[in-house]
């Protein structure tokens, strides 16, 4: 893989002088448009830390503001293939390329029909990081492009009367009438052509998930995506390598969805003025004379560090993830790095109430061998049950007779992020019982349908005997919570030139999938950050 990738040339704004001392060999790399990530001792106007979508909607908006932008990212740079030809692994044969530093999968099915799925991969910096804490398990995405890389693409706006929950100290009218139109434009939004869509063999699971919500009376709601849906119909109809369609989501997907990486990435390397550092991890930003000094670690792909570099930044955006920025944080205020961070750093955390279960049909009702990995649909039961449940596919390739859902939930309870001096890390207060209030709402659709349709809840799928998939998280939100931590536009309290930019800002739960609600609301921002800041 290629890991070194500098993207854009010409640095104006970025002090020549301070990056050439100490770093003759690379300037002299990346003036020939070769490749080197940054240099030790280097001085940047901007610096972003990750490259989801909160810091790719930075990177790109101040790059056409005139600001030169180094973006640092954890994980890799997904662009050239492994031995089998392919970037990205397939879900149903995880490889080394699957999970971040793992000897082991955790896959979020981790059982089928007894057999556990879970097998020994060589431990690698690959896609997928399943993050534990003592009681949940966050997964996130790792590369240039972030959560993009693994999700499911599901691209959901939330319901207007739900804004006021989801954002409360946010003009709706600003959000509904500029930022959300802005950000499905930038993310390239659209919806499945539903004539196609009742026709299919891949979406014969989500007409199953149609018929049973319906005949339960519960609301069906098609949801829009970033999949380039005429790649699909060529998918479909054998044109084209399979990509959706051969379970290409989890681990990444090698054709059809519109990452960041072809969105707002592709337009920020086109202004000439982002590069991007992958493999690269911030430890620590601390203040340096009105500016920054920005420390990292550089990785190799065993995840040993290779080189640890101090830079000079004179505004630093924190975009790595709910986790990832609220983890930085806590560790800076409670070490003593950034003592003048309030006492809101690190609280307001919550799991968007994920909650994933199975439900067996009966053998005349089959969901289908074939099944696209980008989900195109939902049941909304929020308003009366609290739950908003994705018909997910099981992109198994045999026929499972199973339904497969991932609700999202009103769960109230919030987590803290704290310093564990002791252990060297940072903490999550969240317990595995607080799952409860999401089963319950959850049980609001599938207790009604099963009744309805006399069928039950499948209990191979997350361990023996057991129907709920309460573990885990893919939509980690807050942390850093927006007028709290923060300014009402992710400016951090107590210092000058350090901002938010990821999900941390939103308060734990947005009441749909959240990459719209967090692109929107990074576009909102960094407007004002630029008008007025810069
Ligand atoms: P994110 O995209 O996580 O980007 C943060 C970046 O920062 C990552 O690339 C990190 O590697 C990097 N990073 C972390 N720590 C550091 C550090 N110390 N130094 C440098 N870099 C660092 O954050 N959402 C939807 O709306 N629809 C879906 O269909 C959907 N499906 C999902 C499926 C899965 C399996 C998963 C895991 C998530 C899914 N999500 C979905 C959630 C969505 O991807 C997530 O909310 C966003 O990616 C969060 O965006 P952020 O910008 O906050």
């Amino acid at each position: 893989m290629n890991n070194d990738v500098m993207w854009g040339k010409g640095s104006r704004g970025f002090s020549r002088r301070s990056f050439m001392v100490g770093t003759s060999s690379i300037v002299g790399l990346a003036a020939l448009g070769g490749r080197a990530a940054i240099a030790d001792a280097a001085r940047v106007p901007a610096l972003v830390i990750g490259s989801g979508y909160g810091g790719s909607v930075a990177a790109l908006r101040l790059a056409e503001a005139g600001v030169d932008v180094h973006v640092v990212e954890l994980g890799m740079s997904w662009d050239t293939p492994g031995p089998d030809g392919k970037i990205f692994a397939n879900t149903t044969k995880p490889d080394y390329r699957s999970f971040w530093l793992r000897t082991r999968t955790k896959q979020p099915l981790s059982n089928f029909l007894g057999f556990p799925l879970d097998k020994d991969v060589p431990r690698y910096t690959g896609i997928l990081d399943a993050e534990d804490f003592a009681g949940i398990s966050v997964y996130q995405g790792r590369g240039v492009g972030g959560g993009s890389l693994v999700n499911g693409g599901m691209a959901v706006t939330p319901r207007r009367q739900h804004f006021g929950a989801v954002l409360p100290s946010v003009n709706p009218d600003e959000m509904y009438d500029v930022y959300y139109p802005r950000a499905n434009a930038g993310l390239g939004v659209t919806n499945v052509d539903p004539a196609w869509w009742e026709g299919t063999d891949c979406y014969q699971y989500a007409r199953v998930g149609r018929k049973h919500a319906q005949r339960s009376a519960f609301p069906f709601v098609f949801v829009p995506n970033v999949y380039d849906w005429e790649y699909m119909k060529q998918e479909a109809s054998g044109a084209v390598p399979h990509s959706a369609l051969a379970g290409e989501v989890l681990y990444g997907n090698n054709h059809g969805k519109k990452t960041l990486v072809k969105t707002y990435l592709a337009r920020a390397k086109a202004t000439g003025r982002v590069t991007i550092s992958p493999l690269h991890r911030v430890t620590s930003v601390a203040p340096a004379g009105g500016a920054y000094t920005v420390t990292m670690e550089q990785l190799d792909t065993t995840g040993a560090v290779t080189a640890t570099k101090s830079v000079t930044a004179d505004r630093v955006f924190f975009a790595a993830g709910s986790v990832g920025t609220s983890k930085l944080l806590t560790k800076l205020k409670a070490t003593g790095v950034l003592p003048n961070l309030n006492g809101e750093i690190g609280k307001g955390w919550g799991d968007n109430g994920n909650v994933m279960c199975g439900r067996a049909n009966h053998l005349w009702d089959p969901t289908g061998k074939l099944q696209s990995a980008m989900p195109t649909a939902g049941i909304d039961n929020w308003d009366a049950g609290g739950a908003f449940a994705e018909v997910a596919p099981l992109p198994t390739g045999i026929e499972t007779w199973a339904s497969f859902y991932l609700s999202i939930t009103r769960n109230p309870h919030r987590a803290e992020f704290t310093w564990n001096a002791g252990a060297g890390r940072v903490d999550l207060s969240w317990q595995t019982a607080w799952k409860q209030p999401s089963i319950d709402a959850a049980k609001t659709i599938f207790d009604k349908i099963n009744a309805k349709e006399g069928t039950i809840y499948r209990t191979d799928l997350f361990g023996a005997y057991k129907i709920w998939g309460d573990h885990l998280t893919y939509h980690p939100l807050g942390g850093v919570v927006l007028n709290k931590a923060t300014d009402n536009h992710g400016r951090l309290h107590g210092y000058r030139g350090l901002y938010v930019m990821d999900g941390s800002l939103i308060p734990g739960n947005a009441s749909v999938n959240p990459f719209v609600t967090i692109t929107a609301l990074a576009e909102r921002n960094i407007e004002a950050i630029v008008t007025a800041d810069l």
